[in-house]
């Protein structure tokens, strides 16, 4: 059988921090690397896209804020750019990440070519795009709609497959496509993590996450505070948001001495590589990137067990998993690993297995080849 034709596919994502855009990057950045043409169309170039790599393009969506419009707007520009970058380069497939509103634009941009130029539209679901706007009355409607329009739609879990069926109320298939990560190999040791945190015997705690509220960071730090004995850890935070509406509550729990933040860290690696233990208090979370960033460096997790987590982490064996919403049994999670480093080893050798196993990006980005293959007809 003669070698498929590389394909050629425009991605579409948040390109702020955010777990959507990490993995649509990474997404985008696989498949050039196994020969496929990739066209980035976004406001901004992707955080974690890389520069001067073969195959791989950015076209910017440029956003005109007229005086009329009291709310710029984003849709009709991005699905003009995708209409202009699928005809300019023969575009197969229009893969959005995140529903609203990049499902919409794909649909919109594919309506304004002529037939047998249209592109395919596949829509992957990633969160909140179902479980929380699928709920609005202004969006609902708006998102079915272009579910039902793409010509296939994924889901990061089969529990966010299952919620966006019943919130929507649509029976189309949804294929199940779990997420990946593909760590870099870190540019600095350990030690030079440590230092640079002003880390001594302590264990290193580590959150990542954009600090949204469904990530639950007073719960977090109520945790922390109940965790024993106080000195025997570090919470480092690394925050793709803001960090300091969260200050007073720090303070007030009296645990400003146990936490440290870096705001906006590309290199996640470096603090994944020197962390001993992930800890996440999520009340919803359709697959939880972070989790499985951290598996891969052998760091396994303390988590409400909530959404999609229970795909990624087995409990027991793989990580922690707790009842949501219970920051004492959080707390009691890190105590637990804190004072048995030997079955913090244990967990944390069955999590990069199983993130090697499952969760790898040759586990993965096949499955959307053949997924584009297959709308594509070829
Ligand atoms: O839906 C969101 O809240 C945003 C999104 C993001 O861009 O970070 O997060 C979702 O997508 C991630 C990547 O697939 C998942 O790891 C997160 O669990 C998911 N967040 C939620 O479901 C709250």
């Amino acid at each position: 059988m003669p070698e498929p034709r590389p394909l050629k596919i425009g991605i579409t994502c948040y390109p702020s921090v955010g777990g959507s855009g990490i993995l649509a990057s990474a997404l985008g950045e696989d498949l050039a690397r196994r020969g496929h043409e990739v066209h980035f169309i976004a406001y901004e170039r992707p955080f974690r896209m890389p520069a001067n790599a073969p195959r791989l393009h950015f076209h910017p969506v440029v956003i005109n804020d007229y005086e009329l419009f009291r709310y710029p707007d984003y849709t009709l520009p991005l699905s003009v750019k995708m209409a202009e970058v699928t005809r300019d380069y023969a575009l197969d497939v229009l893969h959005v990440h995140y529903a609203v509103p990049h499902a919409t634009a794909a649909i919109l941009a594919r309506s304004m070519l002529p037939e047998g130029r249209q592109p395919k539209v596949v829509t992957t679901l990633h969160g909140t795009d179902t479980t929380l706007l699928g709920r609005d009355a202004g969006y609902g409607p708006a998102i079915r709609h272009a579910l039902n329009c793409s010509d296939a739609v994924t889901a990061v879990s089969g529990w966010l497959r299952d919620e966006t069926q019943r919130l929507l109320g649509i029976e189309r298939r949804i294929d199940v496509i779990h997420n990946f990560f593909e760590p870099k190999v870190p540019r600095r040791s350990r030690e030079e993590v440590r230092a640079e945190l002003g880390l001594r015997d302590e264990a290193m705690v580590v959150h990542l996450s954009n600090l949204r509220p469904v990530k639950r960071i007073d719960l977090l730090l109520d945790a922390v505070a109940r965790v024993r004995p106080r000195d025997a850890f570090k919470l480092v935070i690394l925050a793709g948001g803001d960090f300091s509406p969260f200050s007073l509550h720090l303070r007030r729990l009296g645990i400003a001495d146990r936490v440290l933040v870096r705001e906006k860290v590309i290199e996640v690696e470096d603090y994944l590589q020197a962390a001993d233990l992930g800890l996440f208090a999520s009340e919803s979370e359709s697959f939880c990137l972070s989790i499985l960033e951290g598996m891969w460096f052998g760091c396994p997790s303390v988590s409400t067990a909530v959404g999609g987590i229970p795909e990624v982490v087995v409990s027991g064996e793989s990580g922690v998993l707790v009842p949501v919403g219970d920051a004492d049994s959080l707390a009691r999670g890190v105590e637990s690993l804190l004072r048995d480093p030997v079955e913090r080893a244990r967990l944390g050798q069955a999590a990069k297995g199983r993130a090697r196993e499952l969760f790898s990006a040759d586990a993965i980005v096949p499955r959307y080849e053949a997924l584009y293959r297959r709308v594509c007809g070829a």
